[in-house]
C-alpha cells in the first residue's frame, strides 16, 4: 500500500477512536508511525478507575477488521490447536484482573535532547479493570506438559508494515496472573484496545499486552529472527525497540534471560540493555489539576502511585517543587497491578506554588527526581537521575511532572 493510503487510512482511524473517547487528544510521531491517543489530563489522575473513554491508545498499525467473536486464536509450539473467542469464554472460567496499563514510552518527551517518537509527558497511563479467562488454565489445556519457564509468544493480528506484532514474556509470568481478555470496565473491548481478544499482562508496560492475539507460541526461547513461522521480521518489537539503550548503542539479540523485573536488569550483569517488562514506580497528581486556581485553606491534594507488579509502599507530596516532602495517605483499592489512590492535606497559602509527587516501591526504590544526559548513559543511575536513552523509555523521573497552582486569598 502506497504511504499516502496508508496515512489517509491511519488519519481516518484516528478521528473515528476521537469520536468515540472524547476524554483523550491526539498525540502522534513525526513519522507518522504510530497510532497514539494520549489520555486525558490531569483530572484523570484523581481517580481510581479510568473510564475507558479517557484510556489512552497505542499502537503502530491498522485495527484489524474483525466480524465477531469466531475470530480464532492459534496454539502452537510447545501448544496445540485453536480456538474461537466463543470457546474460551465457555470452556473457561470468567475472571477480572486490575491493571494499570502504562505506554513505556511514557515519560519520553522529558528527554533532553528529544529522542524519536511519539513525545508523551505523563498522560500515557490509564487503570481499567479488565475480564476475561485465566491464561494458566488455557495454557495447560493446549499443552501436553506445561513448562515451568521458558516464554510465551504473543502474536497480534495487525498486518505489519514490515512483519508481525510479536512480544514474549517468560511462562513464569504467563502462568502468574495474565488473563486472555474479552471485556473491559463492565463492556467488550473496543475495537482500538484490542477486540475481540488481547492478552493482558497486569503491571507490565503496556507494549506486553498484545491486542487482537492471532497466535500463542510457547517457546524455549524469547522472539528472534526467524523464529517464527511467517513473513517478513518477527523481533523488531522485542529485540531492538522497547529496550533501554544509550545513545548510540544497538541492543544484541538474546534467548533467554533471568531477570525480568524491568529496573533490576539495569543492575544485572546478565543484560547490557533493559526489556520494558515491569512497570517502574511512578506517581502523578490528578487534583488539584493547575487548570484552576484554588481558594486558600486545606485544599486536598490527590493522585495516583504504582509500582508495576510490586507494590507502593510510600508516597510523598512537596508544595514547594521538592524541595520539602510530607508522606500522603494510601486509600481506595488495593490490587496487584494496578494504581493506588493516595492523599494529603495541604494547608495552601496565596501564592504560586509548585505541586509535585514521587513514590516508593516495596523494595526501597524511589522514583528519581530527574532525567540524565546522554553523555552520562546509564552513568546516571550512580547519581540517582534515571538514564536518558535513545527510545525514551520506562522513564519515572518525577521533577518533570511538578506543575504550578495558583492560590487566591481566602474570601
Ligand atoms: N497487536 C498489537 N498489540 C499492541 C500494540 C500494537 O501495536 N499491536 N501496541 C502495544 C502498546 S505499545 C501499548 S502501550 C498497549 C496500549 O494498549 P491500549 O491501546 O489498550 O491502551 O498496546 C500494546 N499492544
Ligand atoms: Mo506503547
Amino acid at each position: 500500500m502506497a504511504t499516502t493510503d496508508r496515512s489517509r487510512e491511519r488519519r481516518e482511524e484516528i478521528e473515528a477512536i476521537l469520536e468515540r473517547k472524547p476524554g483523550v487528544r491526539e498525540v502522534r510521531d513525526e513519522a507518522d508511525r504510530y497510532t497514539v491517543v494520549g489520555a486525558a489530563g490531569r483530572g484523570t489522575y484523581a481517580n481510581w478507575l479510568t473510564p475507558i473513554e479517557e484510556h489512552f491508545v497505542c499502537h503502530r498499525n491498522a485495527i484489524p477488521e474483525i466480524a465477531d467473536d469466531s475470530w480464532t486464536i492459534t496454539f502452537s509450539g510447545g501448544l496445540d490447536g485453536e480456538a474461537s473467542v466463543a470457546d474460551l469464554t465457555e470452556r473457561f472460567p470468567t475472571v477480572a484482573v486490575a491493571h494499570t496499563m502504562e505506554c513505556a514510552g511514557n515519560g519520553r518527551g522529558q528527554h533532553d535532547p528529544e529522542t524519536a517518537s511519539v513525545q508523551w509527558g505523563f498522560e500515557a497511563a490509564a487503570t481499567a479493570v479488565w475480564t476475561g479467562v485465566p491464561l494458566s488454565s488455557v495454557l495447560r489445556a493446549f499443552s501436553e506438559e506445561l513448562p515451568e519457564s521458558g516464554w510465551l509468544t504473543a502474536i497480534g493480528g495487525d498486518p505489519g508494515e514490515e512483519g508481525v506484532f510479536a512480544r514474549s514474556i517468560p511462562v513464569e509470568k504467563a502462568t502468574d496472573d495474565c488473563i486472555l481478555a474479552v471485556g473491559v470496565n463492565g463492556r467488550p473491548i473496543p475495537a482500538e484496545h484490542g477486540y475481540p481478544v488481547r492478552l493482558l499482562v497486569p503491571g507490565w508496560y503496556g507494549v506486553n499486552s498484545v491486542k487482537w492475539l492471532d497466535e500463542l507460541r510457547l517457546m524455549d526461547s524469547m522472539v528472534t529472527e526467524g523464529s517464527l513461522d511467517r513473513p517478513g521480521r518477527h523481533a523488531e518489537w522485542q529485540q531492538d525497540e522497547y529496550r533501554i539503550h544509550p545513545a548510540g548503542e544497538t541492543p544484541e539479540p538474546m534467548e533467554t534471560i533471568e531477570t525480568f523485573d524491568t529496573w533490576d536488569q539495569f543492575e544485572s550483569d546478565e543484560i547490557d540493555h533493559p526489556y520494558t517488562f515491569d512497570e517502574n514506580v511512578m506517581s502523578v497528581i490528578g487534583a488539584p489539576d493547575g487548570e484552576e486556581p484554588v481558594r486558600a485553606g486545606e485544599v486536598d491534594v490527590c493522585g495516583v502511585a504504582w509500582a508495576g507488579d510490586d507494590t507502593v509502599e510510600r508516597v510523598e507530596v512537596s508544595t514547594d517543587g521538592g524541595e520539602h516532602w510530607s508522606e500522603a495517605e494510601r486509600f481506595g483499592p488495593d490490587y496487584a497491578g494496578a494504581w493506588r489512590l493516595f492523599r494529603t492535606t495541604w494547608d495552601a497559602t496565596p501564592g504560586t506554588h509548585t505541586l509535585v509527587s514521587r513514590a516508593s516501591d516495596d523494595r526501597g526504590r524511589t522514583q528519581p527526581a530527574t532525567i540524565g544526559t546522554p553523555e552520562e548513559g546509564f552513568g546516571a543511575l550512580d547519581s540517582g537521575r534515571y538514564p536518558w536513552n535513545e527510545g525514551g523509555y520506562a522513564a519515572n523521573a518525577y521533577l518533570p511532572n511538578a506543575f504550578e497552582v495558583e492560590v487566591e486569598p481566602e474570601r
